[in-house]
């Protein structure tokens, strides 16, 4: 537990907090080792009266966001800052501790130095500068904090909630609760649902060739989606797949939940990087996705991303308006959703995991007037009988995200990178072309990866490859840009192919 100080000592600290502000950062870096703050009493009150609620659906979801998956954030190596590269191994009493933002780095030459880092926007992360001391790293996390209206701080004045001590009630709040499951009931799908009819899919097209989302990693249908796959966090993604070894798998969020590590690593981050005082399920959810169970700060959780259904309705609105649409491998149902939101008349898909299955059966129940059309078989075996407007598809990446042990996953059916290029790869390639009428396109979101490459797989230019063999012509390349502030920078590729006519 967090220490108490006295409250004559809580005053001291906002007269420094208020020098400090006025005069700088200069002035809190002569300032001596740091003393927790006497917590804020009305804070912990309102921690107290969210905690009483029934069931987790019912705290409220304040702003926030996740991040990307696990990036290491470049720090300069001057200025007597560290490196990034020494991973930070915590204590546990430091986990709760610790002020929000800091990050104590050190490395084999200098002393330990503490770097403030905050989430200045989705996916971005923004270096505050590294300090001798914690309390001098908190002071300026606090401070650009405050420009961002930030709700919880580690030295809070009147009316602000400080972090740090709500960290052991939320922790014991979610050991009680368990998995922080979507919501499920009939009545909140279907105002899940009529909120997305609402919204303008057009307005997703930045350009003629960008789409863009405020955070992609986040996007509206999501929590629809996972509503019907509770299963998708106990999914791992794999550490590359490495021929001597097997894939490695990484912890799945429920397994980094079920750590005390894990957990309390993602209700600090919600604190701190996502700004949810509640640490709301919604957000301790991507939280756990992106986290380990470890004691080291290092990301390394399973991030399980389904494919954005604002974006699959503008493109469906664009390449086949109120046509039929073939998805190879149907996934989380971000493009069954978004072939709703686009208006096309009629989805045809594949999906061997049978959990998967049953949940975008279940989905697509939701979705009239769409036509749906699933089949639970592995897209290398089957044959489309109509023809369609587009092929559109995200294929499973080899064996980089473990979706089920069953034969029908193409990784398992076809266990090396030879054998699943040429087993799986190619001839879900040929169908789709095969199914699309004159003039349809073919549109692929894939990207080759490190570890990918390093195995000796390049998805990219293989599928380029094979789809040029099968001779359709390339269109310009779509890109999915990844926050709301990016110019193009981190954009995600989307490739087009268009069928001859005639
Ligand atoms: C497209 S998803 C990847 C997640 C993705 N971002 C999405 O769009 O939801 C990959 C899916 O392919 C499925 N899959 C695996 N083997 C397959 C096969 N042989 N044929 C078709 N789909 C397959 C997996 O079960 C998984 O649900
Ligand atoms: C290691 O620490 C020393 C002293 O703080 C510093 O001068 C040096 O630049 C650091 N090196 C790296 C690689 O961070
Ligand atoms: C939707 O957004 C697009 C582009 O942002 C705009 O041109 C169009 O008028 C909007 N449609 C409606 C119905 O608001």
């Amino acid at each position: 537990m967090a220490k108490r100080g006295t409250c004559r000592c809580w005053v001291a600290l906002l007269l420094l907090q208020a020098i400090s502000l006025h005069f700088g950062l200069d002035f809190a870096k002569r300032v001596g080792m740091p003393r927790r703050p006497k917590s804020n009493p009305r804070a912990r009150d309102r921690a107290a009266s969210l905690l009483q609620v029934d069931s987790p659906e019912s705290i409220p979801t304040t702003r926030s966001w996740n991040r990307a998956p696990a990036k290491s954030l470049r720090l300069p190596a001057d200025k007597g800052c560290c490196s990034f590269r020494v991973k930070r191994h915590w204590r546990w009493r430091q986990m709760i501790e610790e002020p929000l933002g800091v990050y104590e780095f050190c490395n084999s030459t200098g002393p330990p130095r503490f770097h403030a880092i905050f989430a200045s926007a989705p996916g971005e992360e923004e270096f505050l500068g590294c300090f001798r001391t914690p309390r001098d790293a908190a002071v300026a996390w606090d401070r650009r904090a405050r420009r961002a209206e930030w709700p919880v701080l580690n030295f809070p004045v009147d009316g602000e909630e400080e972090g740090p001590t709500l960290l052991q009630d939320r922790f014991t709040f979610y050991r009680s609760k368990g998995f922080p499951y979507p919501p499920t009931s009939a009545a909140w799908r279907r105002n899940q649902l009529q909120d997305l009819l609402k919204l303008n899919v057009t307005g997703v097209w930045r350009s003629q060739w960008m789409l863009q989302l405020d955070d992609l990693q986040r996007s509206p249908g999501d929590e629809l989606c996972w509503s019907f796959h509770p299963h998708s966090f106990a999914v791992s993604k794999t550490k590359g797949a490495n021929k001597e070894m097997g894939p490695v798998k990484k912890p799945s969020a429920l397994e980094t939940f079920s750590s005390n590590a894990g957990l309390m690593k993602s209700l600090r981050t919600c604190l701190e990087r996502c700004g949810d005082p509640a640490c709301s399920p919604e957000t301790l959810r991507g939280e756990c996705k992106f986290h380990d169970d470890s004691m080291i700060f290092q990301g390394g959780g399973s991030w399980i991303a389904n494919f954005p259904a604002t974006v699959a309705a503008a493109i469906y609105q664009r390449f086949a308006p109120g046509g039929v649409v073939y998805d190879a491998c149907a996934g989380w149902g971000g493009r069954l959703l978004g072939a709703r939101l686009g208006g096309v008349r009629k989805y045809i898909a594949c999906e061997p995991s049978s959990k998967t299955f049953a949940g975008l059966e279940e989905l697509s129940n939701l979705l009239s007037p769409l036509e749906v059309e699933l089949h639970r078989c592995g897209s290398e075996d089957f044959d489309v009988e109509e023809e369609v407007d587009v092929a559109f598809t995200s294929p499973p990446y080899f064996n980089t995200e473990w979706y089920s042990d069953e034969r029908t996953q193409s990784h398992v059916r076809f266990p090396t990178v030879e054998a699943w290029r040429n087993g799986f790869l190619q001839p879900m390639l040929a169908k789709m072309v095969t199914a699309l009428r004159p003039g349809g396109h073919l549109i692929l979101s894939v990207t080759t990866r490190r570890a990918h490459r390093r195995s000796g797989l390049d998805l990219e230019g293989d599928v380029h490859q094979i789809v040029e063999e099968l001779g359709l012509v390339q269109e310009p390349t779509l890109t999915m840009l990844k926050t709301g502030t990016d110019n193009g920078r981190k954009g995600r590729p989307i490739f087009v192919w268009k069928k001859a006519a005639g």
